[in-house]
């Protein structure tokens, strides 16, 4: 149906049939045509027939060709009309979230998470208390290293209510409430100083994984390199999540003790794989570098075995061990270890291709695919022979006693795709899609087995590449890893642009490409080419927009978003008042409403510490404010019906003009007042 529309649209009739519309946005026809505006067609050799006068003028003034004019009709979106799909990307080591709206890819907003952003207010007065709590030993962290963007799942599937990110850098996890798009939680992991496999969420989102990476020893401890094999650890940490409070529920949390293999990836199984969880590891070779000792380097030294191995976890089998207590405690956090695993019969292995990354979940929960950078192929296990493999005892032990089940016995299929195979995700066509970093292609091959009924010509076969530009990472397609894919669009995520854009200096912007899948045959079309100067994207998952039932104002006036309640505390329009609490406490209650704070003048004494709060008595939906104080590195956005609190020090007398950063009203610029810091002698 959708080829037809495009086909229609080239050969032309594309306005008189008023289809644009129809196959732009794959909304119901919208207003976008207007009969009235057809032209008299005239077929010619470019393709171009049937297109506007006007529209074959600006094909011809900027040298476009009907398949640009094909990929922008996709693409485009006229004003007002919303995007099908958001997609949360990581930012890499930027330390953040971003939107993205699909097809258009527009980035709507960016997440604070781990670092301060001053536009959200987040770390210059407010969240502060959220970024502390993820202090490592005590010292407060301000940035974090975000991977993979985890949403919440109910029966597998995205729910739309929250979403976790993991830093890798410091091995912390984060929860954002999509109710109002804020983090809420960052939690440190007792256990790890680094990690790299999270977030991925359980099929009713009971746990969110996190896995290890670089072996160290756990609980921070000093151990010896030449230790390496005894004392050096990886783990796999399931975080409890209590949707109720919206928060992770460490107590109640535990994690996996595992041989120092640098476990990379992590995702969950569902359907028959329900209560399983898989992991890829990039050492099992254990190698501990030393190039400066004349040892090869470790990008050569963890490449020697031609097999590392893929994790099976029984995840339900391990709750039940933490739950009867069969864990010891490490520095604080309950760890199920190495030998609990062997006897709950928690931990398996097989053996995986040559240096893999990323460990997939097919849409049925059957297959496990993953990837060997050094290797052609995707690898396909058969989770049904898995557990056949784990029934027939069919394993050699590995040097921890762990079982390494027989590869033979659990592969199902190996696809050849190309160079660098890294990450894959799934259509609902029984079509897979993996990245080939190497080759800067996104492959498209056939399932095979319960699939084959989609593709019943060539199971478990290549059926055309790609090119993207340049080195992609991670791949997504809308609910791509979950049991109902929405396999309309592919975006690549590119590790650089080198050439697609005007250059800006010597820090290249990554390039997201969106494909498209729905429309094509071997040949996905490529759409958009979308510059990310925000930080490196790593994974991303991308979610129906009509499933996210975000706020535009806070329910209440005095809303806590931090409590996700009002607050007893919250200023009431009325009752604005400076309050000493003593010789050196001075309280500030505050309100905001266009155009002006009340009060406007405040004074303390040099060396008070002020406490201020302030609400947002606003419920129009385009009123925030934003609140700063030069000086004390305060910055608050303070949105309709919110409730904000901050701490500081006045160490140094002066006047100090406060004012409202969003440009809120005609009047914007009056919303200020003056801060008085008076000398106390
Ligand atoms: S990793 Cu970055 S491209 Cu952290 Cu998922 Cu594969
Ligand atoms: Cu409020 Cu500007």
């Amino acid at each position: 149906m959708r080829t037809a529309c495009i086909r229609t649209a080239l050969l032309g009739t594309i306005l008189q049939a008023g289809l644009l519309a129809g196959c732009g946005g794959g909304e119901p026809s919208g207003s976008t045509a207007q009969p009235g505006t057809a032209r008299p067609v005239r077929t010619s050799t470019d393709g171009a027939a049937g297109l506007p006068v006007d529209a074959r003028k600006v094909m011809q003034e900027r040298n476009l060709s009907p398949d640009d004019v094909t990929a922008a009709l996709r693409t485009y979106m006229p004003s007002g009309r919303h995007d099908d799909f958001l997609m949360f990307a990581s930012s890499g080591h930027a330390g953040q979230v971003i939107v993205i709206g699909l097809p258009s890819m527009r980035i709507l907003r960016t997440i604070a998470v781990y670092t301060p952003e001053s536009w959200q207010g987040w770390g210059f007065g407010a969240g502060n208390d959220v970024i502390a709590a993820g202090a490592v030993d005590g010292k407060v962290m301000t940035w974090g290293d975000t991977h993979h963007p985890g949403l919440s799942r109910t029966k597998g599937e995205y729910d739309g209510q929250w979403l976790f990110i993991a830093d890798k850098a410091h091995a912390r996890m984060a929860v954002i409430d999509l109710r109002d798009f804020e983090t809420k939680q960052i939690v440190k992991n007792p256990i790890a100083i680094s990690d790299h496999g999270g977030a991925f969420a359980t099929p009713d989102t009971d746990y969110i994984i996190q896995g290890g990476q670089y072996g160290h020893p756990l609980a921070w401890e000093y151990a010896d390199i030449e230790e390496y094999d005894t004392r050096y650890r990886g783990h796999a940490t399931f975080w409890k999540f209590d949707r109720q409070r919206g928060r992770i529920d460490v107590e109640n949390s535990f994690a996996l003790e595992l041989p120092p293999y640098w476990q990379d990836l992590f995702q969950v199984g569902w359907g028959p794989s329900d209560g399983w969880s898989f992991g890829n590891s990039i050492n099992t070779e254990r190698y501990t570098g030393g190039i400066e000792k004349g040892r090869p380097p470790f990008e050569s030294g963890v490449s020697q075995s031609d097999t590392d191995y893929l994790h099976i976890i029984n995840w339900r089998a391990a709750e039940k061990a933490f739950r009867d207590g069969k864990f010891t405690r490490v520095n604080g956090f309950p760890v199920l270890t190495l030998d609990t695993l062997k006897k709950e019969n928690i931990l398996y292995f097989a053996p995986e291709p040559k240096s893999p990354h990323g460990v997939d979940v097919a849409p049925g929960g059957d297959f496990m695919v993953v990837s060997g950078k050094l290797d052609p192929h995707v690898t396909v296990y058969s989770f049904a022979k898995i557990q056949q493999a784990i029934a027939a005892k069919n394993w050699s032990l590995d040097p921890y006693g762990i079982p390494v089940l027989d590869f033979d016995a659990v592969v199902e299929a190996r696809v050849e795709l190309g160079l660098g195979p890294l990450h894959t995700q799934f259509d609902q066509q029984g079509y897979a899609y993996t990245s080939l970093f190497l080759d800067s292609a996104v492959a498209r091959w056939t399932l095979g087995g319960p699939y084959e009924k989609l593709n019943p010509d060539r199971p478990w076969s290549l059926i055309g590449k790609t090119p993207v530009h340049y080195n992609i990472g991670h791949l997504a397609v809308p609910h791509g890893d979950t049991p109902k894919p929405e396999g309309r669009y592919l975006v690549a995520l590119n590790k650089w642009s080198i050439d697609r854009f005007a250059p800006v200096g010597p820090l290249l912007p990554q390039n997201l490409q969106l494909l498209d899948i729905a429309n094509t045959g071997a040949n996905m079309k490529l759409l958009y080419d979308m510059p990310m100067g925000i930080g490196e994207p790593h994974y991303a998952q991308i979610i129906r927009a009509d499933l996210l039932k975000p706020w535009n104002a806070y329910p209440e006036i005095g809303w806590d978003p931090h409590t996700q309640a009002v607050s007893p505390h919250a200023p009431k329009q009325g009752d604005e008042k400076i309050v000493r609490r003593d010789e050196r406490t001075v309280e500030v209650f505050m309100t905001a409403i266009r155009s002006h704070f009340k009060p406007e003048h405040v004074e303390v004494l040099e060396g008070d510490r002020v406490i201020w709060h302030v609400t947002s008595v606003e419920r129009a939906l385009d009123a925030v404010h934003g609140f700063m104080l030069p000086g004390f590195n305060i910055m608050l956005s303070i949105e309709p019906g919110e409730y904000q609190r901050f701490e500081f020090t006045a160490d140094k007398a002066g006047v100090y003009p406060f004012y409202c950063t969003e440009f809120c009203s005609a009047l914007h610029l009056e919303m200020m007042g003056y801060f008085f810091v008076r000398p106390r002698s």
